[in-house]
């Protein structure tokens, strides 16, 4: 009876042609509205996804709401709950053979069918990621123009957050810490607290945390360039005209940094494409979504997820990882980079008691195709740099090692293995600043994820823990009844 009215609902909202339609559509990786008329603002186009996606949800919630979609066993528990199913992330999926999806995208889609800058863009903007993140349709050039121009527009940071930046102790500060100084400083600007204070509707909930994510992720790129430049370059900020020429966020980001090259600025589109999201799991994705679902504004949510990002284990391995390589050449001391030799310093690194940084992965168990398409880049514009050619030659090496370790689940890199050379060799060589860049990143991800919870509605997040003594308890009880 109650799937009758779902069914009439999704018929109304022309997004399934009649009742009997209901299942097999269900069955589908996702919906499609039949017919649309193609909306120019991102806030439209969310807008017109928000009713289909509520009803899709509460179809599936009805058919398969009691299946379990997941166990967690005693090991997993103590494991920090790997691989146990219990959170639902519409704007990525990460197969562990096949790597990132988002929206069902593979990356080589994404670098084929989002737009790209004009004249002679190759890699896709990160303006039409965000779109099809938050919309989950890739957008026509005019769509992308439309979010490149509101992001430009939005991209001012008020002066006296930027004086206080600069008179921070940037020698004695991570590039991190101050960033996430910064995002927290910016939250007295959220629309989202703001119009809670004022008693708005739940129902309006997403649309005051998009205008804070758009605006946040518009600041981030002014942000970072004004922490590089004070804590590397002697405070000598890039005069505001140098980028008011860069209509998208990716050059904006680069000149703002002090970068001038056309080809640094397709990095960093890559880049910013590249580290968006990695599923709902992951402890930056994980702990915006924890956070938000407070109701924490999107400013607080972010910093949260920035301080996971600034762990060695996630997001810093992008600076450890050039460290390491830096550290190997260093130890090679004018050797030859053969296997034998870069074994023998693997081998170093893990009788000292450290990981390899760049290789590994909670979830994937093949090479990071985020990893794939940076090394592609580097074979069309670096092959011959030096620092490119120990990666690829540890590429051979790593995987051998921790094999024969044997510990280790995945012996293959992932995306911060290949991150660090790239950036060098533009000149960006301040490896501490590097997890900054992959924050501006995450920032488009993880907040286009954080609308929909609040799009749809979801409520405060909170597992249930238990002590070593109730589960002893709990088990040795069940032995003895059995
Ligand atoms: N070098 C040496 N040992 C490694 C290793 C590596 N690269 N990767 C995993 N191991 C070890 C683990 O430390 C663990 O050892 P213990 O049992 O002694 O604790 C064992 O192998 C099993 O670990 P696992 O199940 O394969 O891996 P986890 O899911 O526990 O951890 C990590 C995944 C990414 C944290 C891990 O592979 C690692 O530390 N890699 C190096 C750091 C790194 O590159 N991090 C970035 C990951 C990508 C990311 O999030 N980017 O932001």
């Amino acid at each position: 009876m109650r799937s009758d009215r779902v069914a009439a609902a999704l018929v109304r909202l022309k997004y399934i042609r009649n009742a009997s339609d209901l299942v097999s559509e269900v069955r589908k990786k996702s919906f499609r509205v039949l017919s649309t008329s193609a909306p120019q603002t991102l806030t439209e186009a969310v807008r017109s996804k928000i009713e289909p996606m509520k009803a899709q949800v509460h179809v599936v919630r009805e058919q398969f709401g009691e299946e379990v979609l997941g166990t967690c066993t005693v090991n997993q528990a103590y494991g920090g709950m790997r691989s146990v199913k219990s959170m639902v992330y519409e704007t990525s999926l990460l197969d562990p053979e096949e790597g990132i999806r988002f929206r069902g995208y593979s990356i080589p889609e994404c670098q084929k069918l989002l737009p790209k800058a004009k004249p002679a863009g190759e890699q896709p903007l990160p303006e039409g990621l965000l779109w099809l993140l938050l919309t989950g349709d890739i957008p026509t050039e005019s769509q992308v123009q439309s979010v490149c121009m509101d992001l430009k527009q939005r991209a001012t940071v008020p002066e006296d957050v930027l004086h206080f930046l600069d008179r921070l102790p940037h020698k004695r500060l991570h590039p991190m810490t101050q960033f996430t100084i910064a995002v927290n400083l910016l939250q007295r600007d959220s629309r989202m607290t703001e119009a809670y204070a004022h008693g708005a509707a739940k129902s309006a909930y997403w649309e005051h945390c998009l205008e804070d994510a758009l605006t946040l992720i518009a600041r981030l790129p002014v942000i970072a360039a004004r922490i590089y430049r004070n804590t590397f370059h002697g405070a000598k900020h890039i005069p505001l005209e140098t980028t008011a020429n860069a209509d998208d966020m990716g050059k904006r980001l680069a000149r703002s940094l002090g970068f001038e090259s056309t080809e640094f600025d397709e990095l960093m589109r890559l880049y910013l494409v590249l580290h968006a999201d990695h599923e709902g799991g992951n402890v930056s994705a994980h702990a915006v979504r924890l956070v938000g679902s407070a109701l924490s504004d999107p400013y607080l949510a972010f910093a949260a997820g920035l301080n996971g990002l600034a762990g060695p284990l996630h997001g810093l391995a992008n600076q450890e990882v050039l460290r390491w390589l830096l550290q190997m050449k260093e130890k090679l001391g004018g050797r030859p980079m053969t296997t034998e030799n870069l074994t023998e310093l693997c081998w170093q690194t893990l009788r000292e008691g450290h990981v390899i940084p760049g290789f590994g992965h909670a979830v994937l168990r093949r090479t990071d195709p985020r990893y794939t398409a940076q090394r592609e880049f580097a074979l069309k514009y670096l092959p011959h740099d030096e620092m490119f050619q120990l990666v690829s030659k540890l590429y051979e090496v790593v995987p051998q090692v921790l094999e024969e370790q044997g510990k280790v689940k995945n012996p293959w890199p992932n995306v911060d293995q290949h991150s660090g050379v790239l950036l060098r060799y533009y000149g960006l060589v301040e490896s501490n600043f590097y997890t900054v860049l992959f924050g501006v990143s995450r920032a488009i991800g993880t907040l286009s994820s954080l609308v929909w919870d609040r799009a749809l509605g979801l409520p405060i997040e909170r597992p249930k823990s238990v002590t070593t003594q109730w589960i002893r308890d709990h088990f040795e009880k069940r032995s003895v009844s059995a």
